[in-house]
């Protein structure tokens, strides 16, 4: 007979991810007690029955109220902890972090402390949890290129360790055309390019970033499917999507997980990885977003292989360290 061995999850990167959105509603309120903040929920069960979002919208709206609970450094460095903690045993030896320092400056958080409580974190990830980290610095597109500007101007001059910048936020009505000059300042700067396309925007936001932005990476991008000329494009270049399963059913972008088109963006040639983006309101971290795809899906090991080698392929680490994941 067969001894049942734990599975052992497949080495993967996480390129789509939101430290705020890794947020757990335990961590909500004990961050809120700390600080003295009085949460609008009476406590933890009042606060899950929030967690039913209809749209994209509907889910910022939280996720921009329980920012509230983070004041300090230091809840900042707890909040990443907790995340890297999780991360490791879901398999990830890898990830790219992505954190929105608007969000936090519009609260009258600063800057420093909302860099530093992370990259601090982030600067011993491979010793101490077995993760190699790049921060990103994302920015909301429904605030002005101005502002972003002003932002990255920011964290260039206190020489923040960020390695590549973002855009997210209500992808409707803030075309990447918007942030042109926001992504040559930061191509100038040496930093690594991508952005939220295609989650709930057309597909021709897919092909605004890559023409108008010089995007290297594609956060989302399954309306990628509403075009052929595009998908063609997008294989033979290579471009790497970060898809989010969990996050496109739980925000309504696909109606069931088995209606979900990665299937076919496998089939198609894309190269597409699986991540889990705001992990603390989606239903599952990395390894939630796999087992769950499986059990729609009959994935073949084949697959599974791929989306695995193909995160690790289309991400900024170094060329030794993708090798040393390989
Ligand atoms: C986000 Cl799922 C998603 N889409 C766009 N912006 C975001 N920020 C955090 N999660
Ligand atoms: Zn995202």
């Amino acid at each position: 007979a067969e001894t049942a061995v734990p599975a052992k999850p497949l080495p993967v990167a996480e390129l789509h991810l939101h430290i705020e959105g890794t947020l757990q509603p335990e961590l909500i309120f004990a961050l809120a007690e700390r600080n003295g903040i009085t949460l609008p929920y009476s406590g933890l069960d009042e606060l899950r029955q929030k967690y039913e979002f209809t749209d994209l919208q509907s889910f910022l709206d939280l996720y921009y109220a329980n920012m509230a609970v983070l004041q300090t450094e230091q809840d900042f460095a707890d909040m990443t902890r907790a995340y890297l903690e999780r991360a490791a045993a879901a398999g990830v030896r890898h990830a790219e972090i992505m954190m929105d320092p608007q969000a936090h400056l519009s609260r009258g958080i600063p800057l420093e402390a909302c860099v530093k409580g992370v990259a601090s974190v982030l600067a011993t990830s491979e010793e101490e949890y077995g993760i190699s980290t790049i921060l990103i610095a994302a920015f909301l597109r429904d605030l002005p290129e101005d502002s972003a500007l002003e932002v990255l101007g920011r964290l260039l001059a206190m020489n923040a360790p960020i390695g590549a910048i973002g855009l997210d936020s209500a992808e409707v009505g803030n075309p990447p055309s918007k942030f042109e000059r926001l992504y040559a300042k930061a191509r100038e700067a040496g930093l690594r390019l991508t952005a939220h396309a295609g989650e709930e925007g057309p597909a021709s936001y897919i092909v605004d970033a890559l023409d108008l932005l010089g995007v290297e990476r594609i956060d989302h991008g399954i309306r990628c499917m509403d075009d052929p000329d595009l998908v063609e494009r997008l294989v033979d270049a290579r471009i790497p999507l970060t898809v989010c399963p969990l996050s496109n059913v739980r925000l309504r972008a696909v109606d069931t997980l088995a209606d979900h088109p990665l299937p076919a963006m496998l089939a198609a040639g894309l190269n597409v990885s699986v991540n889990s983006d705001d992990p603390a309101y989606f239903g599952g971290y990395v390894d939630d977003n796999f087992a769950q795809l499986t059990a729609v899906f009959d994935l073949s090991d084949f697959d599974k292989a791929r989306l695995a080698a193909n995160s690790i392929h289309s991400s900024f680490a170094s060329e030794e360290r993708k090798a040393e994941l390989l």
